[in-house]
């Protein structure tokens, strides 16, 4: 005779299928280039999908060129992004200028396309305090490195939006692996209880450092999660542009109308290690698996749909690849022009008064820099 407690048990079960099975992923252009979700399709001009997919061919380049610094030196920290531009880039471009991203170690790009100069970004690589100085006017803070911190600075800003009655969001982004954390469910849970104004992306790009996300957590999406804090959380193919521009912008709309945060989970995959600091894939990943994310890629989908509309061309393409490693140049140029970091400036860039005892050993570093 089954007990009171095991049917309790059984309905639990339903309940969380019928939940996992709500959450489906929304794509709009298959591998192919092709549109399958006409209902869903953003509004979007012929300039408009061009320079979304000059952004993608760009920041390609970008992660290549920076792998390349990193190994010749000339760079430091640095997460590659090659998979991940769809994710990344398509989700930045359906935000204003008034918006705020905070972004994660991985998110340099978003911050590239949100303003921030290349050369700061370049100086961020080097630890360079400059590269933490951001110009006036771009909206955006240092790439968080402690996992799953910035979704609660993201819910802060938020809120900080909603009091001023401003027309804009915060935007933040993390991993698979940062939906472990506390921060993750404290930010989400804050956002929804003061219908914040913010977006939580997680970039789910199937691994956190070698841990795969099959065995980061129980739940079958991550998207998921967001029942929990009560607000909408909706599952996207990372690889498709289109798919997820509509669902960023949709979540903008609702949240400048008063109506709080929405979760996206934007499944995607990182081509490369997880940073240059001597990761190596292959020990946690097949090639089949590689294999079989590669053939999903952005840039290959994005332009197949592109070339069939007559959008891009073969020439259009070098032109944004030329234009790129230029813009690069000129960018490590500017860094390596930056006045290397002194400890001076460690000390003046952290008081306007120095304490007594830094400013006695202000006084014996001023001295020993002046030779
Ligand atoms: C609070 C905290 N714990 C651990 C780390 C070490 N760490 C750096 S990256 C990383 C994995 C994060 O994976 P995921 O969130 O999936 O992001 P991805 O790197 O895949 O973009 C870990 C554990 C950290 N930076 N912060
Ligand atoms: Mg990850």
């Amino acid at each position: 005779m089954a007990s009171k407690q095991q049917k309790v048990l059984f309905e639990a079960q339903k309940q969380l299928d019928s939940v996992n099975e709500q959450f489906k992923t929304l794509q709009i252009l298959n591998e192919e280039g092709e549109v399958v979700n006409e209902a869903a399709m953003p509004e979007l001009t012929d300039d408009q999908l061009q320079e979304l997919m000059k952004r993608m061919v760009y920041t390609r380049i970008l992660d290549q060129r920076s792998i390349s610094l990193n190994r010749q030196g000339r760079l430091g920290f640095y997460a590659p992004t090659a998979g991940q531009e769809a994710s990344q880039l398509a989700s930045q471009f359906a935000l204003e200028k008034e918006d705020f991203i905070l972004p994660g170690y991985r998110d340099v790009p978003q911050m590239v396309w949100h303003g921030l100069p290349l050369s700061k970004a370049f100086l961020f690589s080097r630890g360079h305090f400059a590269g933490n100085q951001i110009p006036e006017g771009v909206n955006v803070i240092s790439p968080q490195i402690i996992i799953g911190a910035q979704y609660i600075q993201c819910a802060g800003v938020a809120l900080g939006m909603k009091k001023n009655n401003a027309k804009s969001v915060a935007v933040t982004y993390t991993g698979d692996g940062g939906t472990s954390q506390g921060d993750f469910y404290e930010g989400i849970n804050f956002a929804g209880a003061y219908k914040a104004p913010a977006i939580f992306i997680v970039q789910n790009n199937r691994f956190a450092i070698s841990t795969p996300v099959e065995a980061q957590s129980a739940s079958r999406t991550l998207a998921q999660k967001a029942v929990a804090a009560g607000i909408p959380g909706v599952q996207v193919d990372g690889m498709d542009p289109l798919a997820v521009y509509a669902v960023v912008k949709e979540a903008r709309e609702r949240a400048i109308n008063g109506e709080g945060p929405t979760l996206i989970e934007t499944l995607t995959y990182r081509y490369g290690p997880h940073t240059m600091a001597g990761d190596d894939p292959t020990r946690y990943r097949t090639a089949d698996l590689d294999n079989e994310w590669e053939k999903k890629d952005p840039l290959v989908r994005f332009r197949k749909f592109l070339e069939k509309k007559g959008l891009w061309s073969e020439e259009q393409e070098n032109q944004v690849i030329e234009q790129a490693k230029e813009d690069i140049k000129e960018a490590i140029k500017e860094a390596d022009n930056t006045p290397k970091q002194k400890v001076t400036d460690l000390i003046t860039n952290m008081f306007e008064t120095l304490p007594p005892n830094l400013e006695e050993q202000y006084e014996i570093y001023a001295e020993k820099e002046s030779k």
